[in-house]
């Protein structure tokens, strides 16, 4: 059916004719059809038509700059086809020009890609009612704007909760793509230029022969959306698929093992963007095996993709299994290795870093890494898939998470020093850089396993191009183009949706004790005792009288004194850390009072009742929609809200209790232990 959110952002529901003058002309300065300008083209044919039930006729043929028709192409293209062009600045790679003044639509791209990526920006436009007369310059903050998926060859998905894989099944790239193909749409128009297709976890048959070439098929169905692919390499397969007898990334067998690889795949697929790779994490093999480095690793790839202008995104999410009984082992810490090998990376290798220390928590303080890379390339790596986040089944709009970190300062040399600045090269002044973010799609018609988790991939692609926009602005546009004009419908998931992240804080972890679900199997549901008494490191340190990992220089982990001087101080002292990380840099008595005035233990049993209040309300607001959006999808997402209120109950409960039950304190308002 219409509405059962394949088609995601991208309905091009109908909206009333106001009247306005829209293009009767599409003039495409691409004839070459499966090119991303010649999709522009159609797009637009299709989106005036959905919309607005116009019919505008497309032409490949010449120059037209009347007032009824809208021009998309290069500006190069432009240039050829129309002559000289005044007005336009000078675009950076994958940029786009607007314009629509005086009724003549101008979209020009600085490539392709561009081109596209202005079509859908008009196109959004006009979804929203918006006939503004416009005329701008849009440019990406980084070139760098990926996607991860986390399938593997069996079809199965890691982490992935909307149904299996659109690309892989019994070990081979499947025969029909078209879901890759819409896929490729919805990306094109969230700005992303590439997808890693495969889990990092990898299988190293992806690189057998037959494999090869369905790679190439993907590459194929993803192109004419200017979506290039990147994979995952397993840093074993020179020896469990090659045969030879080692990996060790300085032999010179090996060496031309990978060369050679990397040859044969661009033989298939021209434009691939690079390799992803996890290295001794996890399990996964490295070059640590051999006592090499981490650099030697990545730069292994980085030779062979040198020719191609390939390149590597290495992640930095490297730690080992650690012994709670020593008070200052800390897995948090482990990424810094990477500050030792600052500069030994090769050009083409970018470290892609996750947001924070540990792991796609509720609440982490930024990962202190993007601070100590001085001539090496950074990304951050964002979690779309709601892993520790309530897999779907709950609300939670994630950008305000993200963008604690990205709009964090941490004043490097006592400098401005924005995350958003370094991982787009500004800071210091790197050629490369970006976002990456576990996406994890799958085969059902959500995409995601539910139509309001997407606002979190539109919005990961808004903010990879601009990292300054604002969430709740990029979240109303998603929400008009999703679910149409209407006022109140606005408001009310705009509300919903913003109150979302912090009501999930409430309810799971609060105070940076982390999210408290289970961490050894499911990564669902509460489980606060998974965090201690095993190797992963992921610790509360939490016994009768105390709670929260001390995380200082003078008398803990010393986690604190990897950041620049001004956060380090902040950190280090327990007066300025803000009361929601407090447990995470700071080991303390339950009775502890916060900046608030409350105790630790009060604030635990008050903010797991004032979350599920919060959460209760979403699905009192959503009832009040009810008719004003399609059946099919109120329905849909009304039995995950009714699902979040009762699980959100759930985790209040054995939350509250477990600590009521370690610690012997009575709430206050003596809930707690009675219900
Ligand atoms: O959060 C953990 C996940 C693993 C994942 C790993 C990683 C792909 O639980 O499933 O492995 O992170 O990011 O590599």
């Amino acid at each position: 059916s219409a509405e059962n959110g394949l088609d995601g952002w991208l309905r091009y529901a109908p909206l009333p004719y106001n009247d306005q003058k829209l293009p009767a002309h599409i003039v495409v300065l691409n004839t070459t059809e499966a090119s991303p300008v010649y999709v522009a083209g159609a797009e637009l044919q299709n989106g005036l038509k959905g919309i607005y039930g116009t019919h505008a006729e497309v032409s490949h043929e010449q120059c037209e700059n009347s007032s009824s028709a809208a021009i998309v192409g290069t500006v190069e293209q432009y240039q050829i086809a129309c002559g000289s062009l005044n007005g336009v600045p000078e675009l950076d790679e994958d940029g786009f020009w607007l314009s629509t003044w005086g009724n003549k639509v101008q979209i020009l791209g600085q490539n392709e890609r561009g081109a596209l990526y202005g079509a859908f920006e008009y196109l959004s436009m006009l979804a929203q009612g918006n006939f503004s007369e416009v005329s701008y310059a849009s440019n990406p903050s980084a070139a760098i704007r990926w996607v991860n998926q986390w399938d593997n060859m069996d079809g199965s998905i890691e982490r992935g909760y909307g149904g299996s894989s659109i690309f892989f099944k019994n070990g081979a790239v499947v025969d029909d793509l078209s879901r890759v193909t819409q896929y490729a749409r919805l990306l094109a128009s969230a700005r992303i230029n590439a997808a890693v297709v495969n889990n990092v976890n990898a299988n190293a048959t992806l690189l057998d022969q037959e494999n090869m070439k369905g790679l190439g098929r993907i590459a194929d169905a993803l192109r004419p959306y200017g979506v290039q692919i990147g994979i995952s390499l397993n840093f074993a397969s020179p020896e469990t698929l090659g045969g030879l007898d080692t990996f060790d990334p300085l032999d010179s067998s090996v060496i031309k093992w990978w060369s050679n690889i990397t040859d044969q795949i661009y033989q298939r697929v021209p434009d691939m963007a690079g390799y992803l790779v996890k290295a001794n994490s996890e399990g996964q093999p490295g070059p640590l095996t051999y006592n090499r480095t981490l650099a030697q690793g990545a730069n292994l790839f980085a030779k062979a993709l040198h020719p191609y202008g390939g390149i590597v995104m290495f992640r930095a999410f490297v730690y080992n299994q650690l012994n709670e009984s020593n008070w200052k082992a800390d897995r948090a810490k482990a990424a810094m290795e990477f500050k030792y090998l600052d500069g030994e990376f090769e050009e083409n290798v970018v470290l892609q870093i996750k947001y924070g220390p540990i792991d796609f928590q509720v609440r982490e303080p930024t990962s202190p890494l993007f601070a100590n890379l001085f001539n090496t390339s950074t990304a951050i790596e964002l979690e779309v898939t709601q892993e520790y986040l309530g897999q779907q089944s709950h609300l939670v709009y994630l950008p305000p998470l993200w963008k604690t970190v990205l709009d964090f300062d941490l004043r490097v040399d006592h400098k401005p020093s924005l995350v958003r600045d370094i991982i787009t090269g500004r800071r210091f002044n790197r050629k490369l850089g970006g976002s990456a973010a576990v996406v994890n799609v799958g085969s059902n018609t959500t995409w995601l396993g539910g139509h309001l988790s997407m606002s979190n991939l539109y919005a990961y692609g808004r903010l990879a191009w601009d990292p300054a926009d604002d969430s709740q602005s990029i979240l109303q546009d998603w929400i008009r183009l999703t679910f149409g004009l209407d006022r109140t419908v606005l408001d009310t998931i705009t509300q919903m949706s913003m109150e979302s992240w912090p009501a999930y804080e409430n309810y799971t972890g609060n105070l940076g004790i982390q999210t408290l679900t289970d961490i050894l199997y499911t990564h669902y549901g509460p489980n606060p005792a998974s965090q201690d008494n095993n190797g992963w490191g992921q610790w509360t340190r939490a016994d009768h009288t105390t709670i929260g990992m001390d995380r200082t220089v003078s008398n803990g982990t010393g986690f604190s004194g990897q950041y620049p001087t001004e956060i380090a101080a902040m950190y280090e002292n327990i007066d300025t850390t803000p009361d929601n990380l407090l447990l995470w840099f700071h080991h303390v008595n339950y009775t502890h009072r916060l900046h608030s005035g409350k105790t630790v233990i009060q604030h635990f049993y008050d903010a797991h009742y004032s979350g599920v209040e919060t959460a209760q309300t979403f699905l009192v607001q959503w009832d009040s929609l009810k008719g004003k959006i399609d059946d099919e999808r109120h329905k849909a997402v009304r039995r995950q809200l009714d699902y979040q209120t009762g699980h959100s109950i759930i985790w209040r409960d054995a939350i509250n209790d477990f600590y009521y039950n370690l610690s012997g304190i009575p709430d206050a308002l003596n809930r707690v232990g009675h219900h």
